[in-house]
């Protein structure tokens, strides 16, 4: 075969395996858990970036159709619903290590995302980002839709020949239309390094409120409590004086290590519900989970209601990828209907969906018993359990459930 019938047969199979994965439909798996349904596919993954960006798709100049600017990876997504569709600004990371946002749209929020023609071209400040990611879009009551965003550079203090050390700080952008985007300067915070920064949709005390990450290091949250919270004027710049925690990192739970932010929190009638991770250590490294937690509507700085243990857990394929044993979440669609969408992604490979509604999570997060900090305290509060479904189970009702 000459190059140009190979260059043109190779072009319409991998167009048509493209347009074959981005028109898949998804559907729930079955039973779930009765707090959410995860779907069957992923809703975005590497393969989804459009094939025009990852080849030179000019016979004369790429005569093989090498793939020379592949994609990693689509995750971390932040998400938002604006005149009935669904955006998700994903994290993309290139071949060459760089994340990027870009915007993938849908009409149903669970399949056929496709990206626009272009990734998000986010302006640099004066001193550039070398990788931004994990963006959380906010509409905020002053009428603008923020972008907060990890900005992570090299750490100009690094000794001759270090190459990785590095630091991250919180990056803002704010848009009117997901189409141009402005950069305001970083967020200043009393902590060396800031991660999953997260704006509150409405103003507090006049002033506009961040969910806050203090970290001592770029990895270690080390003397960092947990997740923080503090207080700007304004956002053109935007600066907290005084940080404090809001939800703690604890030994011996889901969040010994670290915990962060997701997405900003959904106003309910019982408070401001939050979906956050946590991380632990294991021999096998840091393992991520996804949790929840409740907040006071006055004050959302207070957790009233802390369900104990994860919401969601990396499962199966959800195990495996660059960076194993993870699942995190930086965005989610709350709708007028109820539903919610939760955009999560595992192991910092591909993004996944799991549905559910506000009044499952309000249930989930205001009944499930919290962490009893010790063994012994666990084995009470499922022995209580067992004790009541023991009786219950005497019942005539009850009658197909074997026992043991
Ligand atoms: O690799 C897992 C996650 O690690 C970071 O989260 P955290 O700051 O809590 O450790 C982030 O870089 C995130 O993007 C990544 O998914």
């Amino acid at each position: 075969m000459n190059n140009q019938a190979y260059f043109w047969q190779r072009l319409r199979r991998l167009s048509a395996d493209y347009e074959e994965l981005v028109t898949r439909s998804n559907a729930p798996e079955e039973l779930g858990n009765g707090i959410y349904d995860r779907y069957k596919n992923p809703v975005l993954t590497a393969e989804h970036a459009p094939l025009y960006w990852r080849y030179d798709l000019n016979p004369e100049t790429n005569p093989y159709l090498m793939e020379r600017n592949g994609v990693n990876a689509a995750f971390n997504p932040g998400a938002i619903e604006l005149n009935g569709r669904i955006y998700l600004v994903a994290r993309v990371e290139g071949a060459d290590r760089k994340s990027f946002f870009a915007i993938a749209e849908s009409e149903n929020g669970v399949d056929n995302f496709r990206f626009w023609d272009y990734p998000i071209a986010i302006p640099e400040t004066e001193v550039p980002d070398t990788n931004i990611y994990d963006m959380r879009v906010v509409k905020h009551e002053d009428g603008w839709i923020y972008g907060l965003f990890c900005t992570e550079r090299k750490d100009p203090n690094a000794p001759f020949g270090d190459t990785s050390s590095a630091y991250a700080q919180c990056g803002i952008v704010r848009t009117k239309d997901l189409k141009s985007w402005e950069r305001l300067p970083d967020l200043k915070t009393p902590s060396p390094q800031q991660r999953n920064v997260v704006l509150h949709p409405e103003f507090v005390d006049g002033k506009y409120a961040f969910y806050t990450r203090p970290q001592d290091g770029f990895i270690e949250a080390g003397s960092g409590g947990g997740i923080g919270w503090g207080l700007s004027e304004s956002m053109n710049p935007a600066s907290i004086d005084h940080e404090t925690i809001v939800d703690e990192k604890i030994y011996h739970t889901i969040k010994e290590v670290k915990n962060g932010q997701g997405p900003a929190p959904i106003k309910t009638e019982h408070g401001w519900l939050h979906i956050a991770h946590g991380v632990r250590n294991t021999a096998a490294g840091l393992r991520y989970v996804i949790y929840s937690f409740m907040t006071d509507l006055a004050e959302p700085n207070r957790v009233t209601h802390s369900p104990g243990g994860f919401l969601i857990v990396p499962q199966g394929i959800e195990r495996i990828g660059d960076v194993s044993n993870v699942v995190f979440t930086n965005g989610l669609v709350a709708r007028d209907n109820g539903e919610v969408f939760l955009y999560y992604a595992s192991s910092d490979t591909r993004c996944h969906v799991a549905k559910t509604t506000v009044d499952q999570l309000v249930d989930y997060v205001l009944h499930t018993p919290e962490d009893g900090l010790r063994s012994f305290a666990s084995v009470e509060k499922r022995s209580e359990l067992i004790k009541a479904n023991l009786e219950l189970m005497s019942r005539p009702e009850y009658a197909f459930l074997i026992k043991g």
